[in-house]
């Protein structure tokens, strides 16, 4: 086979891989779970969460998700340059890069987020230059609290870098730029100059610019791979390293995104991202430069209580059984006979709300102890739906078409409760796993010539979404009426 695109990407629990041929054919993939494979990392969920219920790390060389950081002491760049190829890549990197990385689920910055609002004059104004207020687990926050409370770990840093950044540096044997579209995700990008903010950088940390070079557009070719791939892994020396980027960037790649089309990710966390050409941020949700084309954008809502919060429930009301959960799905109706749900077991992104938010038919608040198993399921499921798109609707994204992925996206049961809360039908591609798909799309375009090849000329051999469910002819009715309903909770929906 002349040409194999191998590409990798995490999520919280696993990394995945997934190659493909020049003709776009899946030709292997595989995971390492975190938890189970790589035990002495002691993670649970792939994590470590500390005892304030709100700090939320993982160890670097597990090679986490994005809006991490990775410190690179001073002499980490002449030590990836000069890997010994007998040797393992952990044992090598025992001593650069610091212990434990703050990834996305952490939300302990708050009082940083507070700051940097303050120097950007505000929230609304630091989303108009960055595409989002202040987050806490946008990587500049992280960098202030780390500076702020760690400075054992600040001391003289060579290099900052993001996980996705990380990782390709390991390929690269040296440090990999930051690329346009997770370098979105940290509150320091301008995304319309597409360079950083001097302003975000100097209420971040001092000589920060350099710290974390240049950004890249994301089709960048960063290099050939290191002589340590090539030696001991046998990669050929032709072998190119093209930027890598974070997962939602990587999964509108894979789901081959377009203009009008709306992507419906339930996974590590929920998300809903569009393709936009024009950004126009609000203090709600992200704009990101796009990962396929400079010029453009793409919008995103991120919730942090999504596969986590199903899977509890399913163990707490179904028995851990996946199928029982199912049929919990298809033996309640449509709108729950007025039961309704937000669950938001740790302290959620869209809205920042935290507990249990259970209402009977008559608006009164209840115990999740005394729900019926089923009636909990669906509440759990269509609320986290209709707070999706509430929230997607309150950006004044008009949704008529919906493209799934993730994990949740190979239950159909779910994806009807999808389909009818949004009133549209909904496809899903064959690989539930778009991220890694999308990278590896995105290395087959990058190692192009793109002034001839679009990225959709590239992937335009690959397979179609498949129309996986339709709305219920009754729902437009059923849930126009909850959509109404849920209005009244507006504590949940600041
Ligand atoms: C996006 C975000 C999450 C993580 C984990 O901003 O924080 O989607 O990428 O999936």
């Amino acid at each position: 086979m002349k040409l194999i695109i191998l590409c990798t990407c995490t999520s919280r629990m696993k990394l995945k891989v997934v190659a493909i041929d020049e003709n776009l054919n899946v030709v292997h993939q595989n995971n390492v779970q975190f938890d189970s494979e790589l035990p002495e990392y002691r993670t649970n969920g792939g994590v470590h969460i500390h005892a304030d219920g709100l700090t939320v790390t993982s160890p670097v060389l597990m090679w986490v998700k994005q809006h991490g950081s990775v410190f690179w002491r001073r002499g980490a760049s002449e030590t990836l340059q000069n890997l010994d190829p007998d040797q393992d890549l952990h044992q090598l990197l025992q001593v650069s890069g610091s212990t434990g990385s703050p990834v996305w689920m952490d939300s302990s910055s708050t009082r940083q987020c507070e700051d940097l609002q303050a120097a950007a004059g505000g929230a609304m104004r630091l989303a108009e230059l960055t595409g989002s207020r202040a987050y806490e687990r946008f990587t500049g926050n992280q960098i202030s609290k780390v500076r702020q409370t760690r400075p054992e770990d600040f001391l003289n840093p060579e290099r900052i870098s993001l996980v996705s950044s990380f990782a390709a540096s390991l390929f690269l044997g040296g440090y990999a730029a930051i690329d346009f579209s997770d370098g979105s995700g940290m509150n320091l990008l301008d995304i319309r100059s597409k360079d950083w903010s001097e302003i975000c950088l100097d209420a971040t940390a001092p000589q920060l610019g350099r710290l974390l070079g240049a950004p890249v557009p994301s089709t960048s070719v960063l290099g050939p791979v290191s002589s340590y791939f090539v030696q001991r892994y046998g990669f050929s020396e032709s072998c190119r390293v093209v930027a890598f980027t974070g997962d939602n960037p990587a999964s509108l790649a894979g789901m081959r995104l377009q203009q009008g089309d709306v992507a419906v990710s339930l996974g590590t966390s929920d998300t809903v991202f569009l393709w936009i050409q024009q950004p126009s941020p609000a203090l709600e949700g992200h704009v990101f430069c796009n990962p396929l084309d400079w010029r453009a954008f793409m919008a995103l809502l991120c919730f942090k209580n999504g596969s986590l919060t199903r899977e509890r429930i399913r163990n707490e009301s179904t028995g851990g059984s996946w199928e029982l959960f199912s049929l919990a799905l298809r033996d309640t109706p449509l709108g729950n006979n007025g039961h309704m749900g937000f669950y938001f077991d740790s302290m959620e992104i869209t809205p920042p709300a935290v507990g249990v938010h259970l209402f009977d038919p008559d608006d009164n608040k209840v115990s999740s102890d005394r729900a019926v198993p089923q009636v909990e399921v669906r509440a759990l499921v269509e609320g986290q739906f209709l707070s999706r798109r509430l929230h997607a609707e309150r950006l004044g994204y008009s949704i008529s078409k919906i493209l799934a992925t993730g994990g949740a996206s190979s239950n159909k049961d779910i994806l009807q409760v999808l389909s009818d809360v949004f009133n549209a039908p909904v496809y899903t591609l064959d690989v539930s796993n778009s991220a890694c798909l999308g990278s590896a799309y995105r290395a087959l375009h990058g190692t192009m010539s793109q002034s001839v090849a679009s990225f959709f000329d590239v992937v335009k051999k690959a397979p179609e979404a498949q129309l996986v469910v339709t709305p219920h002819p009754a729902a437009q009715q059923v849930h126009t009426h909850t959509h109404t309903h849920t209005h009244g909770h507006a504590q949940l929906l600041p």
